[in-house]
């Protein structure tokens, strides 16, 4: 249409002209990224993830709005990293032992038997050292938000009780998409199988594998107790887990938006590891329920384990080994704020 100078036209243009600016206004103010999960809606991370992205709506008056698509929708854990690096997803909950193939320094933080329970992790991660890792992220275009609990990794298998390294010998025992993690399973003398989550059940089912290793809400949710029934409680890793953004999501906004939502995934943090605990010992307990075979802590050789991996610790680069002794140092002196 084109306006003509008449009275009546000029007037309808302008209102079309108002109506229009005003239409536009809105919508380039209204923010939506995207935030990927590998877990179902009701996993303790993925309602953590609804609650970073309450707080963010809630303190920017609704203007930046976080999707959660959990349950894999946009992908594997690995590929989904991919595409936060290149900035195709905004953001991600990730494990850190995937992400480590991205930022190799982070293996630092999830040595094998490096913390002795959750409160030591938990003074590391809010430690000077957490934060400094949280920056490392930047090499790798992430920006490193916050820090969820994953509580400790053990092996479950399909064959029988793992007391001892040598019970597992020869045995294809899936792990995460991570170099670390592969050194840790053919350390003890298992063959390492690396694959992504949602592959595990049926590999599991049809025998491709032997068995993997997990926490128990993993190993609960996946329904991976179903099918692989032995589980040892041998917790041979505690592996925290991030939310990442990708850095050219976070530069395209203002100042004040980029610290809204660092601040809100900090404090996304308590309420996670709240629901971590609650939902870990509801795991344990239907798992138990379930008649699995639980092969207790007290019934295995935990020093033999150790002993089997501490190459790994003699192999890591002078850096890393540096890191690994201020963790040590760090977890051994307990803040009071620890939770
Ligand atoms: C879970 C973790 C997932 C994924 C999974 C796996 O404990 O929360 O992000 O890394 O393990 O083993 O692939």
């Amino acid at each position: 249409m084109t306006c003509r100078a008449t009275s009546v036209w000029a007037w309808i243009c302008v209102a079309i002209g108002i109506a229009a600016l005003a239409g536009c206004g809105l919508e380039s103010d209204q923010i939506v990224l995207r935030l990927a999960e590998t877990h179902p809606r009701d996993y303790p991370t993925t309602e953590a993830n609804y609650e970073f992205a309450r707080l963010v709506e809630e303190r920017s008056g609704g203007r930046i709005r976080i999707e959660v698509y959990h349950s894999a929708q946009l992908g594997e854990e690995r590929e989904v990293i991919e595409q936060v690096q290149f900035g195709a997803i905004d953001l991600t909950r990730v494990s850190i032992s995937p992400l480590s193939s991205f930022v190799p320094k982070l293996d630092a933080l999830q040595m094998p038997f490096l913390y002795e329970g959750a409160e030591p992790m938990w003074a590391v991660l809010r430690s000077n050292i957490g934060r400094e890792m949280l920056e490392t992220l930047e090499q790798a275009d992430f920006v490193g938000l916050n820090y969820y609990d994953s509580g400790a990794r053990s092996f479950y298998n399909t064959r029988g009780e793992f007391r001892h390294p040598d019970d597992m010998a020869g045995l294809q025992i899936r792990v995460q998409e991570s170099r670390l993690m592969m050194d840790l399973v053919q350390a003890l003398g298992a063959v390492a199988t690396p694959m992504p989550f949602g592959e595990v059940y049926s590999a599991l089912q049809t025998g491709v594998i032997d068995g993997a290793e997990n926490n128990w809400p993993s190993y609960y949710s996946t329904s991976h107790y179903e099918v692989a029934p032995y589980f040892s409680v041998n917790e041979h890793s505690r592996v925290p887990e991030v939310t990442i953004m990708s850095r050219l999501a976070m530069d395209r906004l203002a100042e004040e938006d980029q610290q809204l939502i660092r601040q809100a995934a900090w404090d996304a943090m308590d309420y996670q590891i709240e629901r971590w605990k609650a939902f870990e010992a509801e795991a344990e307990q239907r798992i138990r329920d379930a008649g699995n075979t639980i092969t207790e802590r007290e019934a295995i050789d935990v020093d033999a384990f150790r002993e089997r991996v501490q190459p790994l610790y003699d192999r890591l680069p002078e850096d890393q080994r540096n890191l690994v002794e201020r963790i040590r140092d760090r977890a051994a002196s307990l803040p009071a704020d620890a939770s």
